[in-house]
C-alpha cells in the first residue's frame, strides 16, 4: 500500500519531535529524526566552532535515507530541509511558536546566550518558512501554530485526516 512522506520543519523548539512521534504511533506511519540519525551514524563533516555543534553531512543523510523515502511512509523531522530532495515530500508543514513561548521552551534546554538569540531570531524572521517555500512547491507547505496543547491536538487531528485521505486518493 503507497503511503505519504510527511516534513515536519522549524526553529528547533517549535515541537517537531513531539508532533512527529505523536503522528507516528497514531498513524503507523515511521518517525525519523534526521538529529539523532546524524548522530548515530556519525554523519558529520567537521566542526562548527561558533555554533559549538557537529556539521550536518547532508548529503550521507541523503544517501542514508533514500531507501525509505522511495517507499513511503516516513515522517521526517529537522531544522532545515532545504537539502532533501524535493521528490521525496507530499506535504510539508513548519511549526510556529510566539517568541515568548519559545523562549522558555529553548531556556527550559539549557542553551547559551548566543544560541538562545540565534533560535528567536530565526524564529522572528521566519527562516524555515522561507526555506521551504523556497525549496517545495508552494501548495504543499503549510504552516501550523504550536503554542499550547490544545494545538498539539489539532496539528495531530488535521495531519491524521490528510494521510487518510491521501491513502485513500492513492490505493486502487
Ligand atoms: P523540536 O523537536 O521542534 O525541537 P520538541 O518537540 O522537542 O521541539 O518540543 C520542545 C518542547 O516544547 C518540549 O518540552 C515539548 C513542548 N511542546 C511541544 N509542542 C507543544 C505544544 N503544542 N504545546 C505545549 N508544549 C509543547
Amino acid at each position: 500500500m503507497l503511503r505519504p512522506n510527511i516534513l515536519l520543519t522549524g526553529t528547533p523548539g517549535v515541537g517537531k519531535t513531539t508532533l512527529g512521534k505523536e503522528l507516528a504511533s497514531r498513524s503507523g506511519l515511521k518517525y525519523v529524526n534526521v538529529g539523532d540519525l546524524a548522530r548515530e551514524g556519525q554523519l558529520y563533516d567537521g566542526y562548527d566552532e561558533e555554533y559549538d555543534c557537529p556539521i550536518l553531512d547532508e548529503d550521507r543523510v541523503v544517501d542514508e535515507l533514500e531507501s525509505q523515502m522511495s517507499e513511503g511512509g516516513v515522517i521526517v523531522d529537522y531544522h532545515g530541509c532545504d537539502f532533501f530532495p524535493e521528490r521525496w515530500f507530499h506535504i510539508v508543514f513548519v511549526l510556529n511558536t510566539d517568541n515568548s513561548v519559545l523562549y522558555k521552551r529553548l531556556e527550559t534546554r539549557g542553551y547559551n546566550e548566543k544560541k538562545l538569540k540565534d533560535n528567536i531570531q530565526c524564529e522572528i524572521f521566519q527562516i524555515l518558512y522561507e526555506e521551504a517555500l523556497a525549496s517545495y512547491s508552494e501548495e504543499i507547505v503549510h504552516r501550523l501554530p504550536s503554542n499550547q496543547p490544545e494545538d498539539l491536538e489539532d496539528n495531530i487531528n488535521q495531519i491524521m485526516k490528510w494521510i487518510e485521505e491521501w491513502i485513500k486518493d492513492h490505493s486502487s
